[in-house]
């Protein structure tokens, strides 16, 4: 049973919400090592969309924790930073979309994991910022490498370097995240937008993350060539037969993930 973790499930939609409220629910390494359990167990069969959200309507997740950081050494540092990351990466490369629904403050590691999800809504009084400088430390959970991708590298250089952080609709307009809702109606919007994700086809949900994934590092012509592969495959599948027999009956589609 998690401590620091509570998980939902509304049909094909997993909410999992961190919840610390002493701290803002900063992450420290028993919510490190809560999310690394979740991530084991989620059927992502069943589940076709997760939600990441933080308890209360302060704070998604206000960084890593200071308090466990304060005393660490260069050792120490660099195992709580890779335990970190590895925790994020393994949420950005699940087979499922994941939904950052951001509910106040995304902080340091906050930011770090609304940015390892695929999709960002927050509500009106989210703030998104990497203050880490201001602590004599830089981002660790692999923030300067997203961010910079997300935002483009100037204004990833001013949020890291000024550790300013911006408000929602700052955010908005950077492309930091997708969406701006009054806090009351951001969780009815997230799951509104995974329901429209789980209607559909789950492996080509998770073929088409995989590929604006992976081709993004690659040339031009293998991106084109991975695309074109997972396109080929997409035909070995029933869903793939069963969305066009319906269409072209005009009929309603229930796919199986198969
Ligand atoms: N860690 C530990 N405790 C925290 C954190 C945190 N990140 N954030 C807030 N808290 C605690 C406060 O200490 C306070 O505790 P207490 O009630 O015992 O005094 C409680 O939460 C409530 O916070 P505040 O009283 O400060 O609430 P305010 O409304 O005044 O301020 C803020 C809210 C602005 C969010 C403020 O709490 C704040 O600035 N928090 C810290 C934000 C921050 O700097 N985050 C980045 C941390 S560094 C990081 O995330 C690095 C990630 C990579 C790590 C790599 C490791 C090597």
């Amino acid at each position: 049973m998690a401590e620091f973790l509570k998980i939902e499930h509304r049909d094909a939609v997993c909410i999992c919400t961190i919840a610390a409220p002493k701290t803002l629910n900063a992450l420290n390494s028993v919510i490190l090592g809560e999310l690394n359990e979740f991530l084991d167990t989620l059927d992502t069969g069943r589940t076709r969309c997760l939600i990441v959200t933080g308890e209360g309507e302060k704070a998604f997740v206000a960084g890593a924790d200071i308090s466990e950081m304060a005393g660490l050494n260069e050792a120490e540092g660099f195992e709580f930073g890779r335990r970190g990351a590895d925790v994020f990466r393994r949420i950005e490369r699940l087979p499922i979309p994941v939904i950052a629904a951001v509910n106040g403050f995304a902080l340091g590691g906050g930011c770090e994991l609304a940015m390892a999800c695929d999709i960002r809504l927050c509500s009106d009084n989210a703030r998104f910022g990497q203050p880490e400088v201001g602590l004599g430390i830089i981002p660790g959970f692999s923030g300067t490498w997203r961010l910079a991708r997300i935002v483009g590298m100037g204004m990833a250089k001013q949020m890291i370097f000024a550790g300013k952080p911006v408000r929602a609709d700052e955010a908005l307009r950077i492309g930091l995240v997708n969406a701006v809702y009054p806090p009351s109606e951001l969780m009815d919007e997230a799951v509104a937008l995974a329901d429209s994700i789980c209607a559909n086809a789950p492996l080509a949900v998770a073929m088409a993350k995989e590929c604006i994934n992976e081709e993004y590092d690659l040339p031009a012509d293998e991106a084109i060539r991975y695309e074109n592969e997972l396109f080929g495959n997409c035909f070995a599948t029933r869903d793939q037969k069963e969305g066009m027999r319906a269409f072209l009956h005009k009929e309603k589609v229930a796919f199986e993930g198969r």
